[in-house]
């Protein structure tokens, strides 16, 4: 509210009043403006240490069950200024999976991403591409896009989840949906959309967007190295110094809509 105190702010009151049992309102002095200049939000900084995720990633590894945990075992980044999420639109999760277990196969609205930040061999298939997971890649899990994981390697392995599912709840819009197998069968040939558009610098001559996420589901760290390496000769940004960003390869736009 423009004034800080309404003259008929006691009428307000009583209006109010009669109105509580029909569920309606007006606005009362001590409301929360309904618009503010630029965004509010009650997120707070916070920082989770890497030593204390590793000590809890290891007790989660040792104690909690995959199947108990709808076949994921995470550690859920809550930040503490919010009722959900890590963000307003994000939750990141840490995932740790053992040598030989499986995270079942489903899909959700909610679009994921993955960053590896430990071990390699983990076999992820989205929507019946499958890629070997190795430490530092980027995978993508699209909205909707059927996904499961299976490690394949002797050592346990660590990777960052991040789902846009604060957004997708704020919007009403979750859907889940379980495969009735504990992998989907792989129909396509491995790293296929990495083989077409991996290079980064040229793409099938015929590819067009049939989405709004990237058609590469995989970007490797050892490309990423490359582009970064590449680029730490150019003049540094006096703020960002030598930042580079993970792109569609179809519209040059970001690799994820949300
Ligand atoms: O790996 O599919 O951290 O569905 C949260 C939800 C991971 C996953 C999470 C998920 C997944
Ligand atoms: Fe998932």
């Amino acid at each position: 509210m423009a004034e800080a105190v309404m003259s008929d702010a006691r009428e307000r009151a009583e209006i109010q009043e009669q109105l509580r049992a029909h569920n309606i309102a007006v606005a009362q002095p001590t409301d929360p403006p309904l618009f503010t200049a630029a965004p509010v939000s009650s997120m707070q900084p916070y920082h989770w240490k890497a030593a204390d995720l590793a000590r809890l990633l290891e007790l989660i590894g040792g104690k909690l069950k995959l199947e108990a945990g709808g076949m994921r075992r995470t550690l859920r980044l809550a930040n503490p200024g919010l009722p959900y999420g890590t963000t307003p639109t994000f939750w990141c999760s840490i995932q740790y999976i053992h040598p030989g277990e499986v995270a079942t196969s489903h899909r959700h609205a909610a679009t994921a991403l993955r960053f590896v930040m430990q071990g390699s061999g983990t076999e992820t298939t989205v929507d019946g591409e499958l890629y070997m997971m190795r430490q530092g890649d980027l995978v993508l899990t699209p909205s909707w896009t059927w996904h499961d994981h299976e490690n394949v390697s002797p050592t346990p392995m660590v990777w960052l989840d991040v789902l846009d599912i604060s957004l997708v709840r704020a919007l009403n819009a979750t859907f889940f949906e379980p495969l009735d197998l504990p992998r989907q069968p792989v129909a396509q040939q491995s790293d296929r959309s990495f083989r077409q558009f991996g290079s980064g610098i040229m793409r099938p001559v015929d590819a067009k967007a049939t989405r709004l996420a990237s058609p590469v589901l995989a970007y490797a760290w050892d490309r990423a190295v490359q582009a970064l390496e590449a680029a730490s000769a150019l003049e540094p940004d006096p703020y960002d110094d030598i930042i580079l960003e993970y792109q569609n390869p179809l519209t040059g736009g970001s690799a994820l809509p949300t």
